[in-house]
Parts: C-alpha cells; sequence; structure tokens
C-alpha cells in the first residue's frame, strides 16, 4: 500500500508539555513519524507519496468554521502579545462558566477552543497541522481511487479533536474528517474503528447522532485514563445514531487476549453495518513498553490486528494516530499494515 507522508510535520517540534507533576518535553514529537516511515521505508511497504494541498472546505464539515479559522491565526497572535515558548492554555470555561463567549486575548482564546492543555503550538504547528490534514484526504483519495488501503502518516494526531475544540495533541480530527469526504464522494456509510489506547472522544462526538458514521472505540477506561470525560460503555450514540457508537472500556493491564475479544467483537459489528469503507484510527500506544500508557500488547500482535481488519474485506484507510515508545513505534505501526497486506 501507498503511505502519504508530509515532511512538514517536523515543524511542530520542542513543545513543552505538563503531565500530572511536572513540565517535560513533549512526547508527541518528530520522531515518532520519522521512526514510522523509516519502517515503512526498510518494510518495502509500498511507495511514499507527499500529500496534494487541499483548502479548508472539508474540515469545516466536521468542525466549527470559527474554531478551523482561529487555528493559523494562534501562532501570530502569540507572537503579537509579546509572549514566546510553547502556546498553551491555563483556563477553561467548565460547569458554571460562560463557554459561549470568546474572549479577546490569546492565551485565553486557547482555553475556549480546547479541553486541555496538551494542544499547544510552536511556530510551525500550523503548517504541521494543515499538512496533517492533506495527508490524510490525499490517502483518503487514493482509497476512493481504487487503491485496496492506504496509509496516511498523520502527524499531529486528530481523535481528540470534537467538532469546535482541540486537546490531547490533536487539533483537526484527520479520520473524521475523511469519513465525512466519502460520505461527501458517495459513500454511503463509512465505519472508524478507533484501535488507540486512548478514547477518540472528539470522533465520538462529532458523529454521536448520526446514523451514516459508525464509531467503534476500543481504550483505556475513562474511569482512570485519559481523557477521563467520555468513553464509557454506556455511550451508545443519540437519536438516529442510537447504536452507531460502540465504546469498549478496558482495564490497565489488557493483554492481547482480553483486547482481541473487544476487537472481534468491533469487527463482527462493523461487518454487520457493511461500510464501503473502513478508517481506522491507528494508535500503536496500546504496545507493553508504552511510556504513558497501560496496557500490555506486543510487538507480535500489531500483525494479527491487519489481519483481522483484512478479513473484513473492504477499502481500508489507515490514519495515524498515537504511540510514544518511538524507537519501536515504526515497528508496530508498519506491523499493522504488513500484517493487513498478510505478509
Ligand atoms: C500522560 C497524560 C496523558 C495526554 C495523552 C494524549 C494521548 C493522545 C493520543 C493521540 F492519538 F491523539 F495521539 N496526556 N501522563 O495518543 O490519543
Ligand atoms: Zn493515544
Amino acid at each position: 500500500m501507498k503511505t502519504v507522508y508530509s515532511p512538514l510535520h517536523a515543524g511542530h517540534a520542542g513543545q513543552m508539555e505538563l503531565v500530572t507533576s511536572a513540565i517535560v518535553p513533549g512526547f508527541e514529537k518528530p520522531s515518532r513519524a520519522e521512526f514510522i516511515k523509516a519502517r515503512v521505508e526498510s518494510e518495502r511497504l509500498g511507495p511514499i507519496v507527499l500529500p496534494l494541498e487541499h483548502d479548508l472546505a472539508a474540515a469545516k464539515r466536521i468542525h466549527k468554521s470559527d474554531y478551523v479559522d482561529f487555528l493559523p491565526t494562534v501562532w501570530p497572535q502569540w507572537v503579537e502579545a509579546g509572549l514566546k515558548g510553547t502556546a498553551m492554555p491555563f483556563t477553561w470555561p467548565t460547569r458554571g462558566l460562560r463557554g459561549d463567549v470568546p474572549p479577546k486575548r490569546i492565551d485565553a482564546l486557547l482555553g475556549y477552543y480546547s479541553f486541555d492543555a496538551g494542544a499547544t503550538f510552536v511556530e510551525g504547528t500550523w503548517a504541521a497541522i494543515k499538512s496533517s490534514y492533506d495527508v490524510a484526504l490525499t490517502a483518503a483519495g487514493l482509497v476512493k481511487d481504487g487503491d485496496a488501503s492506504a496509509f496516511a502518516l498523520c502527524r499531529p494526531p486528530g481523535h481528540h479533536a470534537g467538532a469546535g475544540f482541540m486537546g490531547g495533541y490533536c487539533y483537526i480530527n484527520n479520520a473524521a474528517v475523511a469519513a465525512q469526504w466519502f460520505r461527501d464522494q458517495g459513500a454511503a456509510r463509512v465505519s472508524i474503528l478507533d484501535v488507540d489506547y486512548h478514547h477518540g472522544n472528539g470522533t465520538q462526538e462529532i458523529f454521536y447522532d448520526r446514523a451514516d458514521v459508525q464509531v467503534l472505540n476500543l481504550h483505556g477506561d475513562p474511569l482512570v485514563e485519559y481523557p477521563f470525560f467520555l468513553g464509557h460503555a454506556d455511550e451508545g450514540g443519540a437519536g438516529e445514531g442510537e447504536g452507531f457508537n460502540v465504546n469498549y472500556p478496558m482495564p490497565f493491564g489488557t493483554d492481547w487476549d482480553a483486547w482481541n475479544a473487544s476487537l472481534e467483537d468491533a469487527c463482527a459489528k462493523l461487518a454487520a453495518y457493511a461500510p464501503d469503507v473502513v478508517i481506522v484510527s491507528l494508535g500503536v500506544d496500546t504496545f507493553e513498553k508504552d511510556p504513558i500508557s497501560q496496557f500490555r500488547l506486543k510487538t507480535t500482535d500489531y500483525p494479527k490486528i491487519g489481519r483481522r481488519v483484512a478479513r473484513l474485506g473492504l477499502p481500508t484507510l489507515f490514519v495515524m494516530e498515537g504511540g510514544y515508545a518511538v524507537e519501536e513505534i515504526g515497528i508496530n505501526a508498519v506491523g499493522v499494515l504488513t500484517g493487513f497486506e498478510d505478509r
């Protein structure tokens, strides 16, 4: 399969990240994408192609227009305000505060448009966000034009970004953009299978009341794992979307056997839905050695994921999400893809 990759991701670099008790260098760093690209090459997965440029219309089909328009202005506004370092929010409109009046200061606006401090900006961030979006749409185009599968090597990731907010390293929801784009190109139904360790709260929110995009999510139990405030088993969709959102929260320490039982159930529901195309939100932070996650998948498990998805027999777009054990991220992510190709 072809991989779509942009070197512009690399400008999103050097951010600082708040963790529970410290400020540390960001886990979501450029070497992640470089290790994956190197493994695509050494495994000869297929050609690596650059993305085509797209305007932001496809983003605005699922994101709020004012939110999309805000993103390119963040760094220029931060600099204009005389600020330096890493742009990040510190105040959020939670319960009891007004979430409907955008403030006029960039530090406050960042809080208005986010749910945590995890979506930070440096000078090259917008160009990276835009390139990641272009990567997803270009790879979607390959599948629409007849490729059996394609790999969107997106960075930054997307699945925590909702219609009007960023967070958790995510800005534009690449998988959700691709799903809507397939619908707009004539697909009747699209399934998103999110195998990242963290719940894809943004993807869930965007499609929660819709029957035309099925969302299946395997992840750490939000009672004890980020993003904490969405991803429970009783979230099944609303209105017309009832039954088309399925969550599989799992405990710390989940290994392949237990994880695979969820995957099997998800694949059965996916097959019954009979979509025209499958989008896999591909995170490999389920890995036993991942520094911020608590599942126990092994390197040998990742090809099995790909094989199972291939058995669905459907056009498949893989969209890169998380994974922070950088030394092994390429082996594990590309393992899914070579497994899909059954080699
Ligand atoms: C670490 C606290 C958790 C945020 C984790 C974000 C995970 C992002 C991701 C994505 F796919 F979006 F990249 N901090 N001590 O892996 O879900
Ligand atoms: Zn994750």
